[in-house]
């Protein structure tokens, strides 16, 4: 058992592993050098990352997948300052991160230390909560703390930003210090919407003759796919999804209509027509709604969501539900038992033609065997060759729209891991190793930019020190590509600024780094290469892939914002 005198660093390690923290992800300096000391002599799981940015983006990306909470550490300034963005993905997308942040002694603190910063004003609202350890003996109570803000409510990043002085300083610990009370769970608690509520809820949708489910990430964060696949059937309502919603429902499940927003391939039309939405787990931000065009006015909505705030927060809503998204559509369920599909099978009809239409008339663009390679094409090959058990991790470049339109999950649940909190680029690869981390023997994809894969090159480092099998689609258009769309779109021709970027062999930058890949320039080799790549056990495998570089071509769809720009706003 755990007790005795130790350093406030040691304790930390102590309270992660009477957590059960699975791996953590950081870059030392000499603030946690104590703590670094407890997780060898423990043997917890530690990946040093090249970047902290990548190292809070792998733990966020480990908690989407395994459930649990995501760790990473940082140190003083510039290593704390380099988390922002990262968590910043978390607060936004509600993924429960701990990170571990070390700062100033405070005897010299102020004085022009080295690497010092107002990092606690810094990082503050890039979290949900910062918790500063002010003494080594509240160590226990606040990694307790840390974990319950991280998974209660609306789950999201908590720092713990911890002095140097606090650990180095020896403490005498009881072992009731480090005892947890109820194991660490993801969502902590749930909780279920009011009666009445549902019951007004339930009987909108008994009326609806052309109702909707709008599903969101929160389906994926509450554990929600089972209880939402359940109510869709039983009922017979369509599901449509954002990019953080995909898998709520399997796309190649029937009541799929894929993605709903910016982009889309039926959702859209069948949202403009509705008579009824049940938005669960969705914040209805600027991606999903086209920019706040969608839902029409005067549609019926329910939301139901764990946070009661984000309910109504610019669409006005009928019924509010609020409550955990898998309690509430189970609730919800059981309210509409014997309800039935209603007179609801003109619909079902027309969605599934509408569906099959969609397909018919894209198909050969996803067949296309142009050169340099269709996006269209390389994500049908996906589709192709990835198993129901793959997890894809997109990046915030097109890889996540194109993707998010077009890659059919085949199975209910988190097979696609994209970061649409913050939508920032780099995420890709680092999600990918964190991902993999957190799924044992399923095979993880990530598809990233050039761009993105440069800003986080390095973790190809990590993930061949980590072991890590991965594959890691380069989607190389030699472009800063969504921003030299956009110039194209609203500029004309030839109106390119600072968006290109130097054409590279990816498969060789990776073979340089130790790792193995290939270059595909035709389509015909995508097969070969995907084949190769995930029957590549021994670490991670690059496919660069030579996208289309016509900036014409780069969009999957006309976005909206290009269109909010009058013709008269463009140069001639
Ligand atoms: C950190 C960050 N900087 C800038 C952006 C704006 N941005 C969105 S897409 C994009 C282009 C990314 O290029 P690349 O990763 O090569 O992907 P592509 O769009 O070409 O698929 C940029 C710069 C962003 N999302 N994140």
């Amino acid at each position: 058992m755990t007790s005795g005198s130790m350093t406030g660093g040691r304790a930390l390690a102590e309270a992660l592993r009477a957590h059960g923290a699975g791996p953590m992800f950081g870059m030392g300096g000499f603030q946690l050098l104590p703590f670094y000391e407890g997780i060898r002599a423990l043997g917890l799981a530690h990946h040093l990352i090249n970047d902290e940015r990548s190292g809070a983006f792998a733990a966020d990306a480990y908690a989407r997948v395994s459930g649990r909470v995501g760790i990473c550490d940082a140190t003083l300034g510039p290593g704390a300052t380099n988390l922002v963005t990262a968590l910043v993905e978390s607060l936004n997308a509600g993924v429960p991160v701990v990170a571990l942040v070390g700062d100033a002694h405070r005897a010299y603190a102020g004085r022009n230390m080295t690497q010092e910063t107002r990092q606690v004003d810094i990082l503050r609202p890039a979290v949900k909560e910062i918790l500063r350890v002010e003494s080594p003996g509240r160590v226990p109570e606040l990694v307790r703390r840390a974990f319950a803000v991280a998974t209660s409510g609306r789950p999201g990043p908590v720092v713990l930003d911890i002095p140097e002085d606090v650990a180095h300083a020896e403490h005498d610990y009881a072992t009731a210090d480090f005892q947890v009370g109820e194991p660490p769970r993801v969502p902590y608690r749930r909780s279920h919407p009011d009666h009445d509520d549902l019951a007004r809820a339930g009987e909108l949708l008994r009326r609806a003759r052309r109702p909707l489910v709008l599903a969101g990430g929160g389906i994926h964060l509450s554990g929600a796919h089972a209880a939402l696949g359940e109510l869709a059937r039983s009922l017979g309502i369509p599901v449509a999804h954002t990019m953080s919603g995909k898998g709520a429902i399997a796309c190649e499940d029937d009541l799929s209509v894929g993605l709903f927003g910016r982009y889309s391939t039926i959702a859209n039309a069948l949202l403009e027509s509705a008579d009824c939405l049940l938005v669960a787990g969705c914040k209805l931000g600027e991606v999903a709604t086209k920019r706040y065009s969608l839902p029409p006015p005067g549609v019926p909505i329910i939301q139901l969501d764990v946070a009661a705030e984000e309910i109504g927060r610019w669409a006005p809503v009928t019924v509010g539900l609020w409550g955990d998204a898998r309690a509430g559509l189970t609730d919800l369920t059981a309210h509409l038992t014997g309800a039935g599909r209603g007179d609801r099978d003109g619909y079902l009809t027309e969605v599934a033609d509408r569906k099959r239409r969609w397909w018919d008339e894209v198909r050969e663009r996803h067949e296309s065997a142009e050169t340099p390679v269709a996006m269209a094409r390389l994500v049908h090959e996906l589709n192709r060759h990835l198993p129901p058990e793959a997890i894809l991790v997109a990046d915030g470049g097109f890889a996540s729209h194109w993707a998010g339109l077009l890659y059919r999950t085949k199975r209910a649940g988190r097979g696609f891991v994209a970061d649409r909190g913050f939508a920032s680029i780099g995420y890709g690869l680092p999600g990918a190793l964190g991902a993999w981390l957190a799924a044992p023997g399923r095979p993880v994809v990530a598809m990233t930019g050039d761009g993105g894969l440069n800003m986080t090159l390095g973790e190809l480092e990590t993930a061949r020190r980590a072991g890590a099998a991965i594959t890691v689609i380069v989607v190389n258009n030699a472009a800063s590509g969504y921003v030299k769309a956009l110039q194209h779109a609203v500029y004309g021709h030839g109106s390119y600024q600072s968006s290109d970027l130097s054409p590279t062999d990816y498969a060789a930058v990776a073979r340089a780094l130790g790792c193995d890949g290939v270059r595909v320039e035709h389509p015909d080799e995508l097969a070969p290469a995907l084949t190769k790549a995930l029957n590549h056990h021994s670490g991670p495998f690059v496919v660069d892939v030579a996208v289309t570089r016509d900036p014409a071509q780069m969009l999957p769809g006309v976005d909206s914002r290009a269109l909010h720009i009058t013709p008269g706003d463009r140069p001639a």
